[in-house]
């Protein structure tokens, strides 16, 4: 039975949903299981749970549907001025590179803020619509900073969290936005606001109270120890939830083919070490770095054609932003001369692919690599590092890994660099290789405490420590 009232509500700029449209044009709207899925079905599934969100195509949308978990998935319909606004526009050509540090320059228009505001003001409404009396409302990432505002105002009985995915930067960046007041003022309608890391969580902490906010406390992990005060006597809760994955289910080879990963390592050349990347193609991850990284080492000799492949598999990401389309055709520019000066007809150096691939066969290629690098610019966390680690319970294997990741606070036993500085990457890569070659036990151990601390810290510590100190509110 599905109820109009809902005592959770998840609500995410993305719902969990994919069109399909059969060869004979039928179309079915079918649930698309993720990281955040997996982590918010059991509270969902509990609560007789709503998620709200845009189903991912412009101009449509299903009527509200229950799925098998007894998940009611409540999509919210864009047409493409809001598209373009509210989604590629000031989320993710002004907040996005802002968050990550300015790597390119944020875009300030002023029709895309009055898009944000509207959409944000549209997903408030459908939240307010769903959420029975006094139920948890939980807000996800830089999509949607103005709901907890928005609906602190028109539902005070609700309980609501927000969670930011992605970096939060330091006061001084951020003050350059037109309308900071009302962003942070947006937050401000949380009971609890959690960030990836606690130099994020300071970060805003800062900010707050350069803009007059009254903050205590020092900021902590998986609980909540600083607070800011707002006038009518309620207060927010500030505190740091790292995100992870459902690292069990990753880390489970049981009913998975390893011949088939086997047989992935033999085509690409069983002597041949390889080294793999697995990104959203967005000029934040650093691909571009890793390749020259890559064919600087080829050049001088240090690593030999012969014995080494590396494979980068890119999802398509965000393809009409400019930056996003400049991004892709200089990685594809440098995989075509470096198979071009390395390459040998039928044996590439550098194996690209431009597409998602299916969660099998993902776990195939992190199982089979030999070295994984993961080297953005910046990243809030990075769940490819954990990914990679999980699938390494036999500790083979050895990760690269930027100091710029959120990632890069647990997984202490990476080869850490900085993608920056080319000759860092460079060094890390070389000291894999030589992991692997010269000191296969050192190498595992560091494997191990990585695969340890993933096992020990997965999506659903994320979830419930964030909802228990959100329930302590
Ligand atoms: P993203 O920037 O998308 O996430 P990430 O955390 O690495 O980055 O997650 C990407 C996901 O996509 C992974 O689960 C990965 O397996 C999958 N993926 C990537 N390429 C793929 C391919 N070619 N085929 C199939 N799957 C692929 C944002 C933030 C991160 C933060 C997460 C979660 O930018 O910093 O870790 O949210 O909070």
């Amino acid at each position: 039975m599905m109820s109009d009232k809902h005592d959770f509500v998840v609500v995410a700029n993305r719902l969990p949903v994919d069109l399909q449209t059969s060869p004979d044009g039928k179309r079915t709207w079918t649930p698309s299981p993720g990281g955040l899925v997996t982590a918010l079905t059991p509270v969902l599934r509990k609560n007789q749970g709503c998620w709200v969100g845009w189903p991912g195509v412009i101009d449509d949308a299903p009527e509200p549907f229950c799925t098998e978990d007894g998940v009611t998935l409540h999509p919210l319909k864009l047409n493409i001025t809001e598209y373009q606004g509210f989604y590629e526009g000031f989320s993710n050509a002004t907040l996005w590179p802002l968050y990550h540090d300015l790597i390119v320059t944020p875009q300030y228009d002023r029709e895309w803020w009055h898009t944000y505001r509207e959409v944000n003001l549209r997903f408030a409404d459908e939240v307010a619509s769903v959420a029975a009396h006094g139920a948890t409302v939980w807000v996800q990432d830089y999509q949607l900073h103005l709901v907890p505002g928005i609906l602190r105002q028109k539902r005070p009985d609700l309980t609501i969290g927000f969670f930011l995915h992605i970096p939060f930067p330091s006061a001084d960046l951020f003050q350059q936005v037109p309308w900071r007041e009302e962003l942070v003022r947006g937050l401000m309608g949380a009971d609890l606001i959690g960030f990836q890391l606690e130099s994020g969580a300071r970060n805003f902490l800062e900010l707050a109270s350069r803009q007059g906010y009254d903050t205590h406390g020092e900021v902590s992990t998986r609980e909540v120890s600083a607070f800011i005060n707002l006038s009518g006597g309620r207060r927010v809760g500030v505190g740091s939830f790292p995100i992870s994955i459902d690292s069990a289910e990753m880390a489970d080879f049981t009913t998975v083919d390893l011949g088939g990963a086997e047989r992935i390592h033999a085509e690409l050349g069983k002597e041949r070490t390889v080294i793999l990347g697995v990104d959203r193609l967005d000029y934040t991850k650093g691909i571009l770095q890793r390749l020259i990284a890559f064919e600087e080492l080829l050049e001088s000799g240090a690593l030999d054609p012969q014995e080494v492949a590396m494979v980068q598999l890119a999802t398509p990401s965000r393809e009409r932003i400019d930056h996003y389309r400049l991004a892709r055709s200089r990685v594809e520019e440098a995989v075509g001369r470096i198979n071009g000066r390395f390459g040998q007809i039928g044996r590439p150096v550098v194996h690209y692919q431009h597409t998602s691939v299916n969660k099998t066969t993902l776990r195939r290629y992190y199982r089979m690599a030999d070295i994984m690098m993961v080297t953005p610019f910046k990243d809030g966390m990075n769940l490819v590092a954990k990914e990679f680690v999980a699938c390494h319970g036999d500790f083979s294997g050895a990760l690269v890994l930027s100091e710029f990741a959120g990632a890069a606070d647990e997984l202490t036993q990476a080869y850490l660099c900085n993608p920056f500085d080319i000759e860092s990457v460079k060094t890390a890569l070389r000291s894999a290789f030589r992991g692997l070659r010269d000191q296969p036990d050192a190498l595992a151990q560091r494997m191990q405490i990585m695969h340890e601390q993933v096992l020990s810290h997965d999506v659903d510590l994320w979830s419930t420590s964030f909802l228990t100190a959100l329930g302590k509110k």
